[in-house]
């Protein structure tokens, strides 16, 4: 007991206290009822009678020190607080204080646009079953098709009637999914992660993706046409106009890419061919369609009855379209630099 006494460290222990609550924590912690001190005058009884004497007269030396420290060091930091000058009248400090990501605003933006038509927002499984992302959108087993949309496969047991396990490639795999849903008219935007394994300037490995997708009856390219330019006039500005190309997606028939003019050279023939954001007057925006009649069957629609039309966006590419936010790396988004996002 001797020696625990004489390597105790308690003066360093009382030296390093800075503030009153600290000196309230080392006070309880050396003199408490269950204090260190209080602990070691209990083990004194199960001593030898020689060591007993000694180690009690040492340890009452002790507590008299530790008494005499902490009065001491209590005046010393009564009187440092005495001199310390409080300015009531100064402004407060400022925190530094987070914002939603730039790209939150972007999909409440969309989501407010489209709901003005009449669709309603809707969000389906990011994990998801290889039927969703591709039988029930008209592409079998083995089909090419598939290769078009690059896909992270889930390590888990493949299911007998929707197969592997994947993470969601595209939001038309929400499209199954809502026809089991509800009956037509159908209106649904659904917004979600998807995932691709892809990493360049355009391309992030998670990104979102927002897919309409309208069904009622005698629903034709007109509605779907006048649909995107009401967006697009509403998101990037009454100058931008669209177009669309023929294009082919196995969900479709017949298939669209749409094309948004360009915001920079306003598609001005003089222009669109030096322009160092398009160089043709045109960008690209999203993949659409007449929802192909495979489609409405697998989700219990009457192809004779009804007919539709989907789109898919990505907000990521929206955003960098827009002119005023300068974005050429689409990467940044997923940084987490703040400095670009505190632009926001
Ligand atoms: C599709 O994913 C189709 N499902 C779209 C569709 C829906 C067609 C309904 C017909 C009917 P695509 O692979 O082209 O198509 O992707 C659509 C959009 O997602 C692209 O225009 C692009 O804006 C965005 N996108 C695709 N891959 C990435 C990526 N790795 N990073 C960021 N955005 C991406």
């Amino acid at each position: 007991m001797i020696k625990e006494l004489e390597q105790w460290h308690y003066q360093e222990e009382i030296d390093s206290i800075k503030t009153p609550q600290e000196w309230e924590v080392v006070n309880v912690s050396l003199l408490g009822r269950r204090g260190k001190l209080n602990q070691l005058f209990q083990k004194l009884k199960d001593l030898p009678e020689k060591e007993r004497k000694q180690a009690g007269q040492r340890l009452n030396q002790i507590k008299r020190e530790i008494i005499n420290l902490l009065e001491a060091k209590k005046k010393e930091i009564d009187e440092r607080k005495k001199s310390i000058f409080v300015d009531p009248t100064l402004p407060g400090r400022k925190y530094p204080q987070g914002t939603l990501h730039p790209l939150t605003y972007v999909i409440e933006e969309i989501v407010s646009i489209f709901s003005s038509l009449g669709f309603i927002r809707v969000s389906y499984p990011e994990v998801e079953w290889e039927y969703f992302s591709f039988e029930a959108l008209n592409m079998p087993k083995g089909h090419p098709a598939r290769d078009d949309f690059e896909t992270f496969f889930i390590d888990f047991p493949e299911d007998k009637n929707y197969g592997r396990m994947l993470l969601s490639p595209h939001t038309s795999s929400g499209q199954n999914r809502e026809m089991k849903r509800v009956k037509p008219p159908i209106r649904m935007i659904n917004i979600a992660k998807t995932y691709r394994p892809n990493w360049d300037a355009t391309h992030t490995p998670m990104f979102h993706q927002f897919e309409g997708l309208c069904i009622d009856r005698n629903i034709n390219v007109t509605h779907l046409k006048g649909t995107i330019d009401y967006f697009v006039k509403r998101f990037f500005g009454d100058k931008r106009t669209i177009r669309l190309r023929p294009a082919h997606f196995r969900f479709t028939e017949p298939s669209f890419e749409i094309d948004v003019s360009c915001g920079v050279c306003q598609g001005q023939e003089s222009q669109r061919e030096k322009c160092r954001v398009c160089k043709s007057g045109w960008l690209e925006l999203a993949g659409a369609g007449m929802v192909h009649p495979n489609v409405l069957r697998a989700g219990g629609i009457n192809p004779h009855e009804y007919s539709g039309w989907a789109f898919g966006f990505g907000p990521e590419r929206c955003m960098m379209m827009r002119e005023e936010m300068k974005i050429e790396d689409i990467r940044i988004l997923y940084s987490g630099d703040v400095r670009f996002l505190e632009r926001f």
